[in-house]
């Protein structure tokens, strides 16, 4: 007899955050996500970790009656039950802002998560041998150093976390001010120093294009080796992409989301004849983010690269993706938003699980690394992850930090996230355009 499970404690959380500036605006001294625990009557506890809303909140607590009471060798039932109470509010979309703005995907994997490490924890196997066709893959995963421009956090008031006691270089640059191609390529020299990094991304869409182009030549310039991308979240025309990368397309690996929807063109129509125009591969985590998107944009040979996501694909639909690249011929990447260590494990797990090659993924894990709610979170080492070989998602989770996160959310009283706080101190009345970078105004 498998145990059933007795109680689903949904758990909002906060953690500090760096001025990290993106099309969206300016990330706050804070970001907020959303932890699941599910406990069973074997004592065990099943975690997962997602974004926060009102509306992801509320979504998971709609979720509690089909969840509790349910055995944890049922996982696929009670998903689908849940899928299908949460199918009846309708097609949801993902918004124009960078960040995802959808609620039933959210939900339906923080349940998935919890479920997973549970079940595996009941049969002793770690997460990545549950998932998809094949299982485990691999024992490590590669990891890029995703680097973002960053505002000066002193010409605000807001409280960014400050480099008081730094440990080393990269815990002191994290904090401070970096706008020239000559401090990202600081940045990313700082970051290889702690993480081993061979592959960097930048966000861009802050600058112009052309002035992103020189900090990607910086980029080269330090790491003559490492793979490269841009990724300003489809804030330039189409020309414009073409005008910005053509020169320095040798030196990128791929370009992400370089354009986007514009005048009568949908995003898949555009990133397709930039490829086209430039012989670039593109990746994307905003033209192809559900199964029917990804058909057209295979149909429209839009995108190399789908970042799959776990948190917007769900564990198991993130692995589907990454069997499907390998059969067609095309890569699997994972897209990352600002997280904690359980997401960091269970994107590892997805990861570990995809078949054939895959490109590093990404993760925000080196703006947040010093904090946790895990007692022993995953480490980048060598630009790699070691895959988890204990049962379940392979993390123990730490009641105090757990509280001491949902009291520092408490005391925010911030529900969702917005850049356009933080980058008003930069820009008065600073407003997002999903054409325009941040700072080209
Ligand atoms: O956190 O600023 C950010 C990113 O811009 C994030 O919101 C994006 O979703 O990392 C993401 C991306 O690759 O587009
Ligand atoms: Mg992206």
């Amino acid at each position: 007899m498998f145990p059933k499970i007795t109680k689903m404690n949904i758990v909002p959380v906060a953690g500090e955050d760096g001025f990290l500036l993106n099309l969206s605006g300016g990330h706050a001294p804070w970001f907020i996500r959303c932890v699941l625990v599910l406990e069973d009557e074997s004592g065990n506890r099943g975690v997962g970790e997602i974004p926060s809303s009102d509306g992801i909140l509320t979504g998971l607590e709609k979720c509690r009656g089909l969840v509790e009471g349910t055995c944890v060798n049922n996982v696929k039932q009670t998903l689908n039950q849940v899928r299908l109470m949460l199918a009846s509010n309708g097609r949801e979309e993902r918004g124009r802002q960078t960040f995802d703005l959808r609620v039933a995907v959210h939900v339906i994997t923080a349940i998935e998560s919890a479920l997973f490490d549970l079940l595996g924890q009941a049969i002793g196997m770690p997460v990545a041998d549950l998932l998809g066709q094949y299982g485990r893959q691999r024992d490590e995963v590669e990891v890029l150093g995703y680097l973002f421009l960053l505002g000066d956090p002193e010409k605000t008031d807001l409280p960014y976390p400050r480099a008081n006691d730094p440990v080393d270089a990269w815990d002191e640059m994290r904090c401070r001010e970096a706008m020239t191609p000559e401090a990202v390529a600081g940045l990313a020299k700082a970051a290889y120093e702690r993480y081993g990094f061979r592959d960097f991304k930048l966000k861009g869409g802050v600058l112009s294009g052309e002035e992103e182009a020189d900090c990607i030549r910086a980029l080269h310039e330090a790491f003559p080796a490492a793979r490269l991308t841009l990724d300003p979240n489809g804030a330039w025309s189409l020309d414009e992409a073409v005008r910005v990368l053509e020169p320095i397309k040798n030196l990128l690996s791929y370009a992400e989301d370089p354009c986007g929807q514009e005048g009568g063109f949908s995003g898949r129509e555009t990133m397709a004849e930039f490829k086209k125009r430039t012989g670039l591969a593109t990746a994307t985590n905003m033209i192809a983010t559900d199964f029917k998107q990804l058909q057209l944009a295979v149909q429209q040979n839009s995108v190399d690269i789908p970042l799959a996501d776990c948190h917007f694909w769900t564990m198991q639909g993130a692995v589907a993706v990454g069997e499907l690249c390998n059969e067609w011929g095309m890569t699997w990447g994972s897209h990352s938003n600002n997280h904690f260590d359980i997401s960091l494990a269970m994107m590892t797990h997805v990861a570990a699980a995809c078949p054939g090659e895959i490109t590093a993924i990404d993760t925000h894990w080196i703006w947040q690394d010093g904090q946790r709610l895990t007692a022993d979170p995953l480490l980048i080492r060598d630009g790699k992850l070691k895959v988890p070989t204990t049962p379940g998602l392979g993390v123990k989770l730490d009641d105090a930090q757990l509280l001491e996160a949902h009291e520092k959310y408490k005391r925010l009283n911030v529900t969702q996230r917005n850049d356009a706080m933080a980058m008003q101190y930069l820009i008065k009345g600073w407003e997002f355009d999903p054409k325009r970078p941040a700072l080209v105004r």
